[in-house]
């Protein structure tokens, strides 16, 4: 019984690993050290779901979007931003 469990938590292990592995792999454009701070979610890509959030963080002054850490969401957040983005 116990080795049944076992073998499910490693198959379970198995399928989470190769998963995760297929997400790393399908980023297009992963971030690096000179553009991380356009990762505004975290997830290590830089795609859409970052575009979505700091023209979301333009609208509504979202932190999230503060990069220059001025407390307001402004047009300097949007040039560092397209700027992070492109190094
Ligand atoms: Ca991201």
């Amino acid at each position: 019984m116990n080795r049944a469990i076992f073998l499910l938590f490693s198959i379970a292990a198995l399928i989470s690993f190769s998963t995760t592995v297929s997400a790393q792999n399908s980023c297009a454009n992963p971030v690096t050290a000179t553009n991380a701070a356009a990762d505004l979610n975290g997830d290590g890509c830089l795609d859409d779901a970052d575009d979505e959030l700091m023209q979301d963080a333009m609208e509504t002054g979202n932190p999230v979007g503060d990069l220059n850490g001025s407390g307001t969401v402004n047009v300097s957040d949007w040039a560092l931003y397209q700027q992070a983005k492109q190094s």
